[in-house]
């Protein structure tokens, strides 16, 4: 008999009964869902992990568990709430991090964590600033996690090997779309080398390595009804990577003023105001730490980030969409053009946004 939703919440730890366990949110990557249960026992949070996408999930969730450990006891250490905000990865009724299904499916569970909010945009400055410093007093946290960690996608920030796989969808064009993409093309190749260079400075440690969360939209960061942030979630990225590299991904999702598949460009633009205060948020907590080369990287990371967003998401369109869930055939490459307007407006702004963060060090050494 095919193994239901029930059955597989069954393989776990839970305290309580099931009540219910019904799909969550719209993630791009796994397929989320929420098991309530009866009563005082707490809520779950089940996910099927995308193995076409996490080639190794045993070794992601003993990332994921020893990472929520690790701020679960600074977490307690600062006097907080480590039931709200750390993650607690619930193990099987045999003692693994994951369940694997009758079919080879992989299934995770963690504790929801109740009465919160998540966005998927920031509205106003005030939040950006308060997501600024979530990451960055997430950044902190792990800034003494010394252990190793899995690689849980390969290359994933690193565009020298994005290039790799860019040159090799080129060459296969599997969906017979190049043909229209020209434009979008050069688009890419006009900005390899600068993009490359800035990868060189991580290559040679002038930029340093550290654990770094390496998907920080705004809807992996979970908010408090007072608007505080609690806890940042979805941490199946966490890696070794630049820190950087955090702060950019923020800027492309929190700093758009419009969607990031918007199909009006003219929506689509980065918001100072916004960069702004995610800027202030995130250096109230991080400048004491950051290298020079952090800080004068730091603007570029945006601009970085959006390109290989860019990236990813034509080299799937060109692939024939087999990475990101879409919602029209269309959706990856208006994803592509809202992405490549952002990209385009940073650049603008650039000089701007380099002044700003000199202005914010400066505020929070003196
Ligand atoms: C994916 O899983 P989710 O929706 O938080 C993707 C990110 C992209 C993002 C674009 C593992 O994030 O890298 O920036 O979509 N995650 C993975 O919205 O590829
Ligand atoms: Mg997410």
């Amino acid at each position: 008999m095919k193994e239901g939703l029930n059955d597989i919440a069954a393989k776990f730890q839970l305290s309580g009964v099931v009540e219910s366990v019904r799909p969550l949110g719209d993630g791009f990557i796994n397929d989320t869902f929420i098991v309530k249960t009866v009563g005082d026992a707490p809520d779950y949070i089940l996910q099927r992990k995308n193995k076409a996408i996490f080639p190794d999930v045993p070794a992601m969730m003993d990332n994921i568990n020893r990472v929520s450990n690790h701020i679960r006891r600074h977490v307690i250490a600062a006097g907080g709430d480590p039931m709200r905000e750390a993650m607690t990865v619930v193990p099987t009724t045999d003692g693994k991090l994951c369940y694997e299904g009758t079919n080879g499916d992989f299934w995770a569970t963690t504790v929801f964590i109740p009465d919160t909010i998540a966005y998927n945009k920031a509205d106003t400055p005030e939040l950006a600033r308060k997501g600024g410093q979530g990451i960055g007093r997430f950044q902190a946290q792990l800034a003494d996690f010394r252990e190793p960690l899995a690689e849980t996608i390969k290359g994933f920030h690193n565009i020298r090997f994005r290039f790799q796989q860019w040159d090799e969808a080129l060459k296969r064009d599997a969906a017979g779309r190049i043909k229209d993409l020209s434009t979008e093309i050069s688009w890419i190749e006009n900005r390899r080398k600068k993009m490359l260079d800035f990868w060189q400075l991580v290559e040679d440690g002038t930029i340093p390595t550290r654990v770094t969360h390496n998907d920080t939209k705004i809807n992996n960061i979970l908010f408090d009804k007072n608007g505080e942030v609690l806890c940042v979630i979805d941490l199946d990225t966490v890696m070794a990577s630049t820190s950087l590299n955090d702060f950019g991904d923020a800027i492309r999702s929190y700093c758009n003023t419009g969607d990031e598949d918007d199909q009006d460009l003219s929506r689509v633009s980065m918001s100072v105001p916004m960069f702004e205060a995610y800027a202030d948020g995130y250096l109230s907590e991080r400048a004491a730490q950051l290298t020079q080369s952090e800080l004068d990287w730091l603007a570029f990371s945006a601009l970085y980030i959006t390109y290989e967003q860019v990236l990813r998401f034509l080299m799937d369109y060109i692939d024939g969409d087999n990475y990101y869930k879409i919602k029209s055939p269309d959706h990856n490459l208006i994803r592509t053009h809202a992405q490549e307007r952002m990209l385009e407006d940073m650049e603008s702004k650039y000089p701007q946004m380099q002044d700003t963060i000199v202005n914010i060090d400066k505020k929070y050494r003196m």
